[in-house]
């Protein structure tokens, strides 16, 4: 068996995985140390867009290949290395686009319908926020109804996905610079569907050959979620869930217990996991729950970004995160794991097996082989669904093993909660909400810049370790952290989500840091949230001092150990919208010099933005965005 310190520094997952090994239970941990990732694939060297492929299109291994030799080297239609890379990377970015986007559809049909009254189980929660949305949609509020500015919120979000011509809305929320960029090379997106169809018509066989067009379309598919699906998801999810603010919650797998039933809620879209938070604070179901044996009730916690939704909104634990779904199913005291869309590993359902652990699937749209039901999840039966599968759970705790129960003790505490709203308002108090507070901060050099460290696990590295050590060298060096995501809680996971680890941090930041009352790494929600981060740099920009542009601010972006497509789209607007962008564990191009070259050069002269990439050193990941800090201080003339 592996060293499996060697790949996750969280103890329970440590633990896990020793336990996985005694017993005979497989894991992607185990997976990734018995397969090797597909070396043609890899890097984006494989064409499989049509049968006369797939073709591979490899650069020679050791040696240098002259002009005519890399001529040569093209698919059999003529396709050359780069418009294959491109072609490669540009679907990476639709599905990832496709994915975040429907799950802002799912958002504001659910939303829709509730305004309208159809659905018993949703009210409307934050009316501040509808009339702010309502004023950046152009729907008049005077005078009328909050029902009926609801249903025309509702109306005018999923119209934009349909829309074929003109700019999707949330684009006038951008700098005005950013706007005329985008303008200027033809990336605004008409609405949000489109894009994606066109990203995948383009890439089909004998379509888009220019490899910087291609790029081109990939971006504008890519604004279409971060200021299209993603930007809806939050701010309608905001309205009906209510918009986060600073709460206490706790995180690792300790949230579960010996004497009560244990349900975990995982994936991303929070309409069931809101309705499950209800159903399992029923006194009636937590007395079904004592009479079943389990004493203690009913525990609740979450992985992934379904998690984040509810740990947000009302500080339901997390569990942790997206490789932590099969160490849950490991402790063997886990009754339910109820899954929606997206990050949900199909090995869950063989792994279940083992145990007693039911696999519920809820989404219309997923379906698991082996899982034990599926609901296809109508929010009309809202609180009667969510009822079914806590019953279920509870009516299956008798059929716990106790000689497989192991569940670790580890909790951590933290703050979370921080939506870009709730920021302004901490910063500038109640009625001046405002940046500029920090953009004064980041200007006398206290915090020296902004990097959002966001995205998911990657079984391939030491699990959670580039996260949390990226993150401590740069508090360390006065970097403020604002993160979303799995990202998000492996920083909880290791304590730095809570005002003592300021004591991480470098003595400007500490000093913020205490002076505001905030940790020094800001948990924004999930991975849709991203939208949060493009809403908080956009009013630094509005409050001023800082340039009048993202592309102008010491702000970046980062994603560790990122393995989802949805990685790449967000990636691709961080880009877009004008910020320096680091992965590591691989990148989508990187075995193809020309498309790598203009991704992680070129690309900065129009956007202002740019990528790159570090295998998995988090120093010298912290050592670019560091740099890259500086550089725009410096431009600033704000550096000292
Ligand atoms: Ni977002 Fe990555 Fe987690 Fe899934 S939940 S694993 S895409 S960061
Ligand atoms: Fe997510």
């Amino acid at each position: 068996p592996a060293d499996w310190t060697q790949y996750a520094i969280d103890t329970p997952t440590i633990e896990g995985l020793k336990k996985a090994d005694r017993e005979g239970y497989t894991t992607a941990f185990h997976r990734a140390r018995t397969m090797t990732a597909c070396p043609i694939g890899k890097g984006g060297t494989c064409c499989k867009i049509c049968n006369m492929g797939p073709c591979r299109v490899l650069p020679p291994k050791g040696k240098d290949e002259t002009p005519e030799e890399r001529k040569k080297r093209t698919g059999l239609c003529g396709a050359t290395p780069e418009t294959i890379a491109a072609r490669n990377f540009a679907r990476m970015v639709a599905a990832g686009a496709a994915a975040h986007s429907d799950h802002g559809r799912h958002v504001a049909h659910t939303f829709l319908h509730a305004a309208k009254g159809e659905l018993p189980d949703y009210q409307i929660k934050d009316i501040p926020k509808l009339f702010a949305i309502a004023m950046d949609y152009d729907i008049p509020t005077e005078g009328r109804e909050i029902k009926d500015i609801a249903i025309d919120v509702g109306k005018r979000a999923l119209q934009q996905y349909g829309q074929q011509d003109g700019e999707i809305l949330n684009v006038k929320r951008a700098p005005l610079k950013r706007q005329e960029i985008w303008k200027q090379e033809g990336v605004i997106p008409a609405g949000i569907d489109r894009p994606v169809v066109e990203v995948m018509h383009m890439t089909h066989m004998g379509v888009n050959q220019e490899m910087e067009h291609i790029i081109r379309l990939a971006t504008k598919c890519s604004l279409a979620d971060g200021w299209g699906g993603s930007m809806i998801a939050t701010d309608l999810s905001d309205i009906l869930y209510g918009t986060p603010v600073p709460i206490l919650g706790k995180v690792n797998l300790g949230c579960m217990k010996e004497d009560t039933v244990n349900i975990i809620v995982h994936g991303h879209e929070p309409s069931l996991s809101e309705i499950i938070v209800q159903a399992v604070q029923d006194p009636e179901m937590i007395a079904y729950a004592k009479s079943k044996g389990a004493t203690g009730g009913i525990s609740l916690g979450g992985i992934c970004c379904t998690s984040n939704e509810i740990l947000m909104r009302h500080g339901i634990p997390v569990a942790g995160n997206y490789l932590q779904q099969e160490i849950a199913v490991i402790t063997g005291a886990l009754e339910a794991i109820v899954v929606d869309v997206q990050c949900v590993m199909q090995g869950l359902a063989e792994l279940a097996k083992c145990f007693h652990t039911q696999v519920v699937t809820t989404s219309p749209i997923a379906k698991m082989q082996g899982a034990y039901k599926h609901y296809s999840y109508d929010e009309r039966y809202g609180l009667e669904t969510a009822k079914a599968i806590v019953k279920d759970a509870i009516d299956n705790f008798p059929n716990r093993d106790k000689n497989k129960v192991s569940i670790p003790t580890e909790q951590q505490d933290m703050v979370v909660g921080f939506s870009h709203e709730t920021i302004s308002y901490m910063l500038g108090g109640m009625f001046r909400a405002s940046y500029r507070p920090l953009n004064d901060n980041i200007i006398n050099g206290r915090v020296r810049g902004l990097a959002g460290i966001v995205g998911c696990g990657n079984a391939r590295v030491k699990n959670d370790y580039l996260h949390v050590e990226l993150a401590k060298e740069l508090i360390k060096n006065d970097v403020l952290v604002l993160t979303t995501g799995c990202s998000a809680i492996a920083l909880g996971k290791a304590g730095l989500l809570t005002p003592e680890a300021s004591k991480y941090c470098g003595a400007g930041l500490a000093e913020v840091c205490e002076t505001v009352g905030i940790p020094p790494c800001l948990h924004m929600g999930s991975c849709v949230d991203n939208s949060r981060i493009l809403m908080a740099a956009t009013a630094v920009v509005r409050d001023g001092g800082l340039g009048d542009d993202i592309s102008d601010l010491p702000a970046v972006g980062c994603a560790p150990e990122w393995m989802s497509e949805k990685a790449v789209s967000i990636g691709q607007y961080f880009v877009a919208s004008g910020v320096y962008v680091l992965f590591g564990v691989g990148f989508p191009t990187i075995n193809e010099d020309v498309c790598t070259n203009y991704l992680f050069k070129d690309i900065e002269k129009t956007y202002g933005g740019r990528w790159d990439f570090v295998e998995k050193d988090p120093y010298e990941m912290a050592k670019r965005i560091i740099a890259q800090i500086d550089a725009k201080r410096k431009a600033l003339g704000i550096d000292k």
